[in-house]
């Protein structure tokens, strides 16, 4: 292994170190750049081991596949939140993607009184895009679309093109025909520019959709 990108390989590693995805491992004597001797390295094929099993490792736990939002996009997400998409079963199905801008909105969804977050994600074997709502302290996610049908939006969100929080307040009615719902809390308007919005809102047990425009 050339002496770059060895040393590329322990700036990789520091760096992981650095952000808390690895606890043990090699690092840099002094905190410095250090330049490792390739005869030495070429002699010890077990560190190189060590250092190319520590950088997959930490590869993999913030990003699993292409779709994956990049380490520093996420970094932006809560450790809430990026634990229940990596830990719980349901939720590792669908990748967090960054389409739009933002590409996640927090708010009190659920009227609690915590902060939640609602997050653009895709289902990995679909490839259909929706919006995975996480409560506060929730261990697992809320799909809308991504492959599971939700109001008019249909189970692929690939027309909206906008989004933004609606926070809690008097909805005014819209295009829908039933009378305007009452807030538990804030709500998520979606939208499909010169065309069409809903809001996504807390009836108390799930998530509905009320007709803004179309
Ligand atoms: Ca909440």
């Amino acid at each position: 292994m050339p002496a770059q990108s060895v040393a590329s390989t322990v700036d990789l590693i520091t760096t992981c170190r650095d952000s808390g995805f690895v606890q043990h491992g090699l690092r840099p004597t002094g905190g410095k750049r250090q330049r490792l001797n390739p005869d030495l390295l070429a002699g010890n094929m077990l560190t190189l081991l060590i250092l190319a099993v520590a950088v997959t490792g930490c590869r993999a736990s913030f990003a699993a596949g292409p779709d994956d939002l990049s380490f520093q996009l996420s970094s932006s997400l809560s450790p809430q939140v990026l634990r229940v998409f990596e830990n719980d079963a349901a939720a590792k199905r669908y990748a967090l993607i960054s389409h739009l801008n933002p590409f996640y909105v927090h708010g009190d969804f659920n009227g609690d009184g915590r902060t939640d977050t609602a997050v653009l994600v895709k289902n990995r074997d679909s490839r259909k895009t929706g919006i995975a709502i996480v409560h506060a302290g929730a261990k697992s996610a809320i799909i809308l679309g991504a492959g599971r049908k939700f109001g008019n939006g249909g189970d692929d969100f690939n027309w909206m093109d906008a989004w933004h929080l609606y926070p809690r307040g008097v909805v005014e009615r819209g295009a829908d025909e039933s009378a305007p719902p009452t807030l538990w809390g804030d709500a998520l308007m979606v939208i499909k520019t010169e065309s069409a919005s809903a809001l996504v809102y807390w009836n108390g047990k799930r998530y509905a959709w009320y007709q803004q425009g179309d």
